[in-house]
């Protein structure tokens, strides 16, 4: 397994929970993606989250290929380890005009597993700059899960608005992408994002990933396998798109939203685009 991350960039995953800007596809080819994306938004005339969320990537193959690219699923194999299962991944999107923020979280908060030792793929479609709000981070803040309080707010893209108190802003770090890159987040790096103040949208998407030998505790223990092997077997693969807006992803879409609107999961969806 031919390893993305450099020493240097490895060191900084795991002393400062995150690695950022990691170079993945070109500008050009990532607007091509962010026109698919918008394409199906004039066609259904409405936001791609509204639908398309929890396991995004089963709507569309391209975002499926963009998961195993090798630059991503390399990364999240150097600090994950050689078998990587997405089980969330989503369109985070912030229009001009909006204020459309991210509280300051933890994602592994939310996460059922036996073990906190996943990590999130985050590749903007288009730039991603302190003033279009990109993540911003506390660095080493991923050595521990912090308890989360509900501030409930119709801008912030998380539905319960969890976050985290007490969060000392002069530590806090942009993680700036150029349009094609991507980042990697510890599960229990605390991170956020404010407002886009520009006059263009900020898109990225989001794969939230563990090894698969991490194991479902409760709730959907279906995800989709990015790279090497579903090792020991407490995962049940999706049936994927083969071609865009697939029929048979569609359906399998439908199938993982509806297991984590089961009441008893309500947890696990929390953390999801709306
Ligand atoms: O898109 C953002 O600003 C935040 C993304 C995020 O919180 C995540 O991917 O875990």
């Amino acid at each position: 397994m031919p390893r993305v991350l450099t020493d240097a960039q490895l060191k900084s995953y795991h002393e400062d929970g995150f690695v950022s800007p990691l170079d993945c596809i070109s500008p050009e080819e990532a607007a091509g993606h962010l026109r698919m994306i918008e394409e199906y938004e004039k066609t259904h005339n409405e936001d791609v989250s509204v639908n398309i969320r929890v396991r995004a990537v089963l709507a569309f193959k391209w975002m499926i290929d963009l998961a195993r690219h090798s630059q991503i699923a390399g990364a999240l194999q150097d600090c994950i380890g050689p078998n990587v299962m997405l089980f969330l991944s989503g369109v985070w999107s912030k229009r001009p005009g909006t204020d459309t923020f991210v509280s300051w979280h933890q994602d592994g908060a939310y996460n059922p597993f036996d073990r906190n030792t996943g990590a999130t793929a985050w590749i903007g479609l288009t730039d991603s700059t302190p003033e279009k709000g990109n993540i911003r981070c506390i660095p080493g803040s991923h050595h521990e899960a912090i308890q989360h309080e509900e501030r409930f707010d119709d801008d912030n893209i998380l539905s319960r608005g969890q976050s985290v108190p007490n969060v000392d802003l002069d530590k806090a770090v942009d993680m700036p992408l150029i349009a094609g890159q991507f980042s990697v987040h510890h599960e229990l790096l605390v991170h956020g994002s404010a407002p886009n103040t520009t006059d263009s949208r900020r898109l990225g998407i989001s794969f939230a990933c563990v090894p698969t030998e991490a194991k479902p505790l409760s709730g959907p223990n279906t995800g989709v396998l990015i790279a090497g092997d579903n090792h020991p077997g407490h995962w049940v693969l999706n049936k994927e798109p083969a071609f865009d807006l697939d029929p048979v992803g569609l359906a399998e879409l439908k199938s993982v939203q509806d297991a984590y609107r089961n009441p008893d999961e309500t947890k696990l969806a929390t953390e999801i685009v709306g």
